[in-house]
């Protein structure tokens, strides 16, 4: 992974002496593979202008002040700057999004910001940006101030993947039904719900020999719709290591055992021992099936039997 990537926290961060720049704005949540496009032709343009790559971004997400909530993340904050910084991206702006931001005229926050502050000599957006207040500006007013003004200008079409739109909201939605195969696509990797493991009930050990390992997620993460899947869990940060183990996962409120609150579960295949209290992920490779009710332990347990058979060759089958 390449590093080396600077992060400014707003622009009173900027060096004194800044160079030239080539910008995408946006907020590039889950870096999917429409947003590694658009950051090769962001790297083409900085080459050619002889400009520093930069990312401008914005938070907290823009709709988190303008409508009280902005929609669940596709990734924690920490990776999306790894993800970026494996891109080549030399600079990440990271701008405060506030009240005075989202009320800055689109003219003004290109003027004042873009060239006067970023020193913009290249501008690549997606074609469906906007930005500004009332978000009045697009790439139409990007592309003439840009010729007015004297910056080079792109916009980048946004691609499809099988028929689906290739953007945030669709791989959002995506994993909100249940859908991880595509989101798996769309993104490069499996999606994957970074979290902390906490005690659970105890009874997948004691009642059902199937112990597992429960994950508190990050706040805000975008989560998957309930049901089993086949997927990874791994570990940060262990002794030998991060570990990465295939794993049957159950995201639910498991009805087996009356009303419980939703809870995302992992049985780790081949593994034996203690993983309370470690910071994890689970990758989410594909969905098996829907959580049921069962009349019976024993009945649950013939299905995690079935699911973990299920779990080894979805996932041999993709490596
Ligand atoms: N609980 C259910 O009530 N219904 C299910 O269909 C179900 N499927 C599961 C599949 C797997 C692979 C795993 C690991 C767990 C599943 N559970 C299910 C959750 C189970 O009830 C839970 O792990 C224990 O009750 C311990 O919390
Ligand atoms: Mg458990």
């Amino acid at each position: 992974m390449k590093t080396g990537m600077k992060i400014v926290r707003g622009l009173g961060a900027l060096p004194r002496h800044r160079a030239d720049a080539a910008i995408s704005i946006g907020n590039f949540d889950g870096v999917h593979r429409g947003h590694r496009a658009l950051i090769r032709r962001l790297l083409a343009r900085a080459e050619a202008v002889s400009g520093v790559p930069t990312v401008v971004t914005f938070e907290p997400h823009p709709q988190q002040v303008l409508r009280g909530a902005g929609p669940p993340a596709l990734v924690t904050p920490e990776r999306k700057i790894e993800l970026l910084a494996a891109t080549g991206v030399a600079r990440l702006v990271v701008l405060p999004f506030d009240r005075a931001l989202s009320l800055v005229e689109p003219e003004d926050f290109v003027e004042r910001i873009l060239i006067g502050q970023l020193r913009a000599k290249a501008v690549v957006v997606g074609a469906n940006f906007r930005f500004g207040h009332f978000a009045r500006g697009d790439t139409a007013m990007l592309r003439s101030m840009g010729r007015r003004l004297g910056f080079g200008f792109e916009s980048v079409k946004l691609a499809e993947l099988e028929g689906r739109r290739l953007s945030s909201t669709e791989v959002r939605k995506a994993i909100a039904e249940g859908d991880l195969r595509w989101a798996a696509k769309a993104l490069g990797r499996p999606y994957a719900i970074h979290g902390f493991v906490v005690r659970g009930a105890g009874r997948g050990q004691r009642l059902l020999g199937y112990p597992t390992a429960n994950l508190e997620p990050a706040p805000g993460l975008c989560l998957p719709a309930t049901g089993i899947y086949a997927g990874y869990f791994h570990m940060a940060g262990s002794r030998n290591g991060s570990r990465r183990m295939p794993a049957a996962v159950s995201v639910g409120t498991n009805p087996t055992f009356g009303d419980n609150p939703l809870s995302i579960e992992a049985f780790v295949l081949d593994y034996e021992g203690d993983l309370y209290g470690r910071t994890a992920e689970i990758e989410l490779a594909a969905r098996i099936r829907d959580e049921e009710r069962f009349d019976t332990p024993e009945q649950l347990v013939k299905a995690i039997e079935a699911d973990v058979l299920a779990t080894r060759r979805i996932l041999s089958a993709k490596t």
